[in-house]
């Protein structure tokens, strides 16, 4: 189905061609010397991300926070955490963003707070506290040995119970992720009105331009709580996604957000969605007369090697998987007033040059810009993260568990050496686990230059940075035609100038069964562009695809290569067909 151009103004919108830049508040810039990035930092790295050619900043949480969870565990949603800064310089960076023309959004942390929330310390003091129904607290079960059993089976994603026994008012709370993030309770109106008010208007009304919203479809949970089914013999406790996502009333909720506050602005709204497999169910949050989200993340891409029980218990994947959740949330809003997301990295991803090409000194630069070529041809609205303009990559394999911070790494390692008694192979094999797709990687500090601590800090950085930075920082590079960093900006301006194609075109996979390349065709009105792509280290036929034949025009590409048979090691070409 095409467009007439009367529903066309209405469906090109900002924030569908505006492109993503999200920041990591404590790893981006630190101003004042106490080793942690700050809002300072990042509005003195205002022109630099907007000279990338990037229109919207996500600032990941920046809110008052005991920071258990890097901040996604919040104590007040009006006040900043403080080394971060104040609220004024919070008002400053909004100001600042909309004086270059660029948005800004904040991150919707609503599923939980943290539990030193002043609703939580509320509702934790007694059975009959006011606030005692604003979380989710169950009487205890017993076995038929009188033990003390939390209420049901699920696993937390930190690991260990979703449930958590309260000594004082002896029952147990609900936390989805860590002990220290208890679920607020949905089904509350009281907690759903607070929510709008605090976390939500409070800072549309103070100009930011939306919000990614975390975990999206876990609000609503499926009751009373049941036992999950077993998945993992070998523990007791079990994933139980399919119990605490996509309950009955997700969409009643969204709607009710929707009407009350997101209708009130022209905010966009992007929500994290796991565990949502049908695109006919996604449609429900993301198509546009749903009036319930503008899109969401699909983790398709970026899961793939995860264990299916532990992320960090590896598993093989082919590039045919990376294609067929490709081909799935590109194509799905074909036809449907829908719309999508591309990305490869966050703050809960490894780098996607280690993942998805080569952190080989040989191929490193090369992989990079297929990447950025690949992300910069795609349909959808582009986010990138931190770093992956200038190419950061893993830390070192060497580095031991020690230098590990996040609490999803370091939960995992600890199970694992409880769970086998410190058993040297096993964990060796979870920090092997943890050295290849560990959130970590993704927070180290940003490397601007190569000085000390890559210039990121005067002071003692709260992580250390990945040694590589003398070799791979933003300085180096902003004076570097071939650097990875001017290869990134180059593709933001083909995506730019060919929006039609790039983020708004029909996508159509080539070659599925292709182990080692990955070829479309974008589709817009009568325009046609090829894109072909090498993953891999060895050369590869460039086979043109039937519907492709025709004269073809190379307009982007990441190689000097005039080779009309071959792609070499990681090389990407588009062409428009004539
Ligand atoms: O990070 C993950 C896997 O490594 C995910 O399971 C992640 O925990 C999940 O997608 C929810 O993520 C969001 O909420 C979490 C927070 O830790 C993540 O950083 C955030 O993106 C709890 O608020």
């Amino acid at each position: 189905m095409h467009l007439t151009n009367n529903t066309e103004l209405e469906t090109k919108r900002w924030w569908k061609d505006g492109i993503v830049y999200q920041i990591y508040p404590s790893s981006f810039k630190d101003s004042n010397g106490d080793g942690l990035g700050d809002i300072p930092g990042i509005i003195s790295k205002l022109d630099y991300i907007k000279d990338l050619g990037t229109d919207i900043i996500w600032l990941s949480p920046h809110y008052k926070s005991p920071q258990v969870d890097m901040g996604y565990d919040i104590s007040d949603y009006q006040d900043i955490h403080e080394p971060y800064g104040t609220l004024q310089d919070c008002k400053d960076l909004i100001q600042a963003c909309h004086k270059r023309n660029m948005k800004i959004i904040f991150d919707l942390v609503v599923n939980h707070t943290s539990d030193k929330h002043r609703w939580f310390q509320e509702s934790r003091k007694s059975k009959d506290n006011p606030k005692r129904d604003w979380y989710i607290w169950r009487p205890a079960k017993y076995d038929e040995h009188g033990n003390r059993q939390p209420p049901c089976n699920w696993r937390s994603f930190f690991g260990g119970s979703a449930w958590k026994w309260d000594e004082r008012s002896e029952e147990y709370y609900l936390h989805l992720f860590a002990v220290e993030q208890p679920d607020l309770n949905w089904e509350n109106e009281h907690v759903r009105k607070a929510i709008y008010e605090e976390a939500m208007k409070f800072w549309l009304d103070l100009g930011v331009d939306g919000f990614r919203v975390d975990t999206v479809n876990m609000y609503s949970k499926i009751l009373p709580f049941a036992d999950a089914p077993i998945e993992d013999a070998s523990d007791e406790l079990q994933p139980a996604w399919m119990l605490f996502c996509n309950g009955p009333r997700m969409h009643e909720f969204l709607g009710e957000m929707n009407t009350q506050v997101l209708s009130h602005y022209d905010a966009m709204t992007v929500g994290e969605l796991p565990h949502t497999p049908d695109p006919e169910h996604v449609l429900r949050y993301v198509g546009s007369s749903a009036n319930q989200l503008n899109m969401v993340f699909q983790m398709d891409m970026v899961n793939l090697g995860f264990g299916s029980n532990f992320k960090y218990d590896m598993q093989e994947w082919h590039l045919k998987d990376l294609k067929t959740g490709l081909e799935k949330w590109q194509s799905f809003i074909i036809g449907n007033d829908g719309w999508t997301t591309i990305f490869l990295e966050n703050h809960d991803q490894a780098r996607s040059i280690s993942r998805f090409g080569s952190d080989d000194p040989l191929y490193r630069d090369v992989s990079g810009k297929m990447l950025a070529t690949f992300l910069c041809t795609l349909t959808g609205t582009l986010f990138l993260y931190q770093g992956q303009e200038i190419g950061m990559v893993n830390v070192p394999k060497s580095w031991p568990i020690e230098e590990y911070k996040d609490l999803e790494s370091l939960n995992y390692y600890n199970y694992i050496k409880e769970k086998t008694k410190g058993d040297t192979k096993a964990l060796q094999t979870a920090l092997e686990g943890i050295s290849k797709l560990a959130r970590d990687h993704s927070r180290t500090p940003f490397q601007w230059d190569d000085s000390q601590h890559a210039g990121f800090t005067t002071g003692d950085p709260w992580m250390r940075v990945n040694d590589i930075y003398t070799e791979i920082n933003a300085k180096a590079q902003l004076s570097n035609q071939d650097s990875i960093l001017s290869f990134w900006k180059k593709a933001i301006q083909f995506r730019k100038e060919y929006k039609d194609l790039c983020v708004y075109g029909d996508f159509h996979l080539c070659d599925l069964e292709n182990t080692a390349t990955v070829t479309y065709i974008k589709h817009y009105k009568g325009q046609k562009m090829l894109v072909t792509l090498n993953f891999t280290k060895e050369a590869q036929d460039i086979v043109i695809p039937t519907d492709a034949q025709g004269k073809l025009e190379l307009v982007l590409s990441n190689s000097e290569s005039s080779d009309t048979e071959k792609l070499g090691a990681y090389e990407a070409r588009v062409y428009i067909v004539n």
